[in-house]
């Protein structure tokens, strides 16, 4: 973390650009939000992009920095020689878009991440994978170098590390989480905002989409494995992005004896996201890499290019197998 406040005081003024993962959750706005205040603060005029939209929950978070896609940029704009902070992103390609194509002019990639899984793909790598959310990263340096944070990077990091923690209640929250937390309410971050935005917010079409994740739920080996899969025709119909339901897969974690928890979305025909979640005994991460993808211990994930019931067979199967090898306990 010392590096990380050193690299960040002695950064000389030029262009920067910060990107975080595509299909953007509270971890990934929350820390690339409050790393634009924090470069603002240092005296950048920082450029904060997406591949996606900013899923409606989280649009209270801008305010004086707002997120851009692609398309809000200009041609001349994507020639400046950017200094690049990519966020929450364990490896480049989670942000979407060929980068060298798009600013192939860059100077520099900074990597900040708190995934175990992170190839340290940047020029710098600020990796922590024990802190518990990227934003959580932010928060501590952006209060090392000034002694404060502003109430809308505070209500951003609460933000992404409430997302990121289950409210601080996985295994990744440390004392320093819950003292962390604790600062940003001093500074006054919006927590009653962001419970309403966050937690009370969801639209019919998303309560469709986990009234099909509920009906197809089913559980497997005694119970230890309970799935469920979002068809695609709900997606669909009901107009629903990853960022819609990525707490869903929480719904099959309620089974008592479940240990691995498995969500299988299509939202692209024959392309199969599949979240993971594990209870106590099953490293989520080390599964999920397994099968090409990765995350963190409790929470992972990774994609499948089949057809739903085959890629649901493929995956079970293999899970299955694993679990009764004890490949992937912790
Ligand atoms: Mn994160």
């Amino acid at each position: 973390m010392k590096e990380l406040k050193k690299y960040l005081k002695k950064l000389v003024k030029s262009p920067v650009l910060v990107v975080s993962h595509e299909s953007p959750d509270g971890d990934a706005i929350g820390s690339s939000i409050s790393m634009g205040y924090l470069l603002k603060e240092l005296g950048f005029i920082p450029i904060v992009l997406n591949k996606d939209k900013v899923p409606d929950k989280y649009k209270f978070l801008e305010k004086d920095i707002q997120i851009k896609c692609l398309d809000d940029l200009t041609e001349t704009d994507k020639l400046v020689k950017y200094n690049i902070f990519i966020m929450d992103s364990a490896k480049i390609d989670r942000i979407g878009f060929p980068l060298k194509e798009i600013f192939p002019n860059y100077e520099n990639i900074v990597n900040i991440d708190h995934h175990v899984s992170n190839d340290y793909f940047g020029n710098k790598n600020f990796v922590f994978p024990k802190m518990s959310a990227t934003s959580e990263i932010v928060g501590s340096v952006f209060l090392d170098i000034f002694g404060f944070i502003n109430k809308d990077a505070a209500t951003s990091i609460y933000t992404g590390v409430m997302t990121d923690t289950g409210n601080l209640t996985y295994e990744s929250t440390t004392s320093a989480t819950v003292a962390l937390v604790s600062i940003l309410l001093e500074m006054k971050a919006d927590f009653n905002n962001m419970r309403k935005s966050v937690y009370e917010n969801e639209s019919i079409g998303q309560m469709n989409g986990l009234k099909a994740i509920l009906n197809n739920m089913e559980v497997m080996n005694d119970g230890v494995i309970a799935y469920t899969y979002l068809p695609h025709d709900v997606a669909i119909t009901n107009n629903l992005t990853a960022g819609d339901i990525e707490n869903y897969v929480d719904y099959p974690r309620k089974v008592s004896t479940c240990e691995v928890a498995i969500l299988f979305k299509e939202f692209v025909k024959d392309e199969i996201r599949v979240s993971i979640r594990t209870k106590a005994v099953v490293d989520a991460n080390k599964l999920a890499s397994s099968f090409g993808g990765g995350g963190h211990k409790r929470a992972a994930g990774f994609r499948i290019r089949k057809p739903m019931d085959q890629a649901m067979k493929f995956a079970l199967n293999r899970i299955v197998e694993g679990l009764n090898n004890n490949e992937w306990n912790n």
